[in-house]
């Protein structure tokens, strides 16, 4: 069958992917249908045909349970545009009738694709330096309530967090411009308390702006965090889409944090969609510093095998198992964060399962703690440091006052 070639050998520079899909038809003529959609074809035959459409198109080598293994020739790609490569194997497809679902599960860029994008600037090891944080999770947090304080209190908020012990400190994603807290003001006082916290801790400390907005406006917010001595910007990468993120990366000398609201949309279904696996390796090809993975433990959803895999997506140097195995040559490792729902109890968990290279960040368990942000910040160093120490969170609690009251406040909190 045309497009289904169970002999074919996917060549070193083909972009592999793997899709899990439900049909009523036959599996094999649903697969064809997916790759002819995603590369070369469309329902019927065309008399426009040529060699090289022929020669390009997208082949199915593999089909097994739910699943099926299509390789897409480079020739298919225009190979440093996100966007083409997206409309091409997640696009159509995720709508064809021949399907009742669809989910893109993993992507294998290979190697001739990789060399094309800059990937992070900075990755966790750059990071680590702008922040002067050696080897224990950098902790942050994201000001709340969400919206509705002013630039003053803002910044009051994020002075506090600082002083607390926390290394970076987070707008949230739907903040950018409001009447009552406008980008401009938020961010001169919310960096004023960044230089005000790092006198008076010694450490170093950031302040993460939200610059999500059209493109053009993103890139001049983007220069003025820039001129007044930021250290970072935050971007919602998917709703800003993957165009305005690679113009910011093109266009950036600061570090990235990527928020993912919205990804759930593509994300949650098991059985349609894309798998955040793959937005996550997207983000990390057009060079995000540190990107959302999920929690596992807190309030969003998010499976723990998916969770690592991503993990292992945006750190190894090579990721993936059998036909799904990529390298990423020099781009450097992003830094997973883990956000949503966290609280101090839930901190040995997450360092448990995930390592010491994360962001562990929370908002509400920090300035939800029964003595305000200040001691939430404490609390949250303090959950930290008693993991670094290999020591039990209730035992390092009884000599530590706010660890014990956030975990008097958030032991049995139930998602
Ligand atoms: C966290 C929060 C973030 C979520 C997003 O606040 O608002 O937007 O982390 O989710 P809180 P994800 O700590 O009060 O829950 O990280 O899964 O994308
Ligand atoms: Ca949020």
């Amino acid at each position: 069958m045309d497009y289904v070639d169970f002999s074919y050998k996917p060549k070193k520079t083909d972009l592999v992917c793997l899709f899990k899909y439900k049909t009523k038809k036959s599996r094999k003529e649903a697969a064809k249908n997916i790759a002819l959609e995603s590369s070369t074809g469309t329902w019927t035959d065309v008399k426009t045909k040529n060699t090289r459409a022929e020669r390009i198109k997208a082949r199915v080598f593999k089909i097994k349970g739910d699943y099926s293994w299509i390789a897409y020739p480079y020739d298919l790609f225009e190979a440093s545009n996100i966007p083409q490569i997206f409309s091409s194997i997640a696009g159509n497809i995720l709508g064809m009738k021949v399907v009742e679902s669809i989910r893109l599960e993993d992507v294998k860029f290979s190697s001739k694709i990789v060399k094309r994008y800059q990937g992070p600037r900075y990755g966790i090891e750059g990071v680590r330096k702008k922040l002067g944080v050696g080897k224990r999770p950098i902790l942050g947090t994201i000001v709340k309530p969400k919206l509705g304080l002013s630039s003053k209190e803002h910044a009051k908020v994020v002075y506090e967090a600082l002083l607390g012990g926390c290394d970076i400190v987070k707008d949230d994603e739907n903040l950018t411009n409001q009447s009552f807290n406008k980008f401009s003001n938020r961010l001169t006082l919310s960096l004023e308390a960044v230089e005000k916290a790092e006198e008076e801790t010694g450490e170093k400390k950031a302040y993460l702006p939200n610059i999500s907005a059209e493109t053009e406006l993103m890139l001049e917010r983007m220069d003025e965090v820039k001129s007044m001595g930021g250290k970072y910007v935050m971007v919602d990468i998917i709703t800003v889409g993957w165009a305005a993120l690679q113009t910011v990366r093109k266009h950036s000398s600061l570090i990235i944090h990527a928020h993912r609201a919205m990804h759930a949309a593509m994300t949650r279904n098991e059985n349609h969609g894309i798998s955040m696996l793959v937005l996550a390796k997207a983000a990390r090809l057009i060079g995000v510093d540190q990107i959302h993975i999920g929690t596992v433990f807190g309030k969003l959803e998010g499976k723990r095998s998916e969770v690592v895999r991503i993990k292992e997506g945006i750190t190894g140097k090579t990721d993936g198992r059998n036909e799904m195995k990529m390298s990423w040559g020099k781009i450097k490792p992003v830094f997973p964060v883990s956000s949503g729902g966290v609280h101090p109890v839930l901190v040995p968990k997450l360092m448990k399962m995930l390592g010491k290279d994360i962001v562990i960040q929370a908002g509400g368990g920090i300035h939800g703690h029964p003595d305000g942000t200040v001691s939430g910040a404490r609390a949250m160093r303090q959950a930290i440091n008693a993991a670094m120490e290999g020591k039990d969170l209730r035992d390092y609690a009884k000599s530590h006052e706010e660890l014990r009251k956030a975990i008097r406040k958030w032991s049995s909190v139930k998602w």
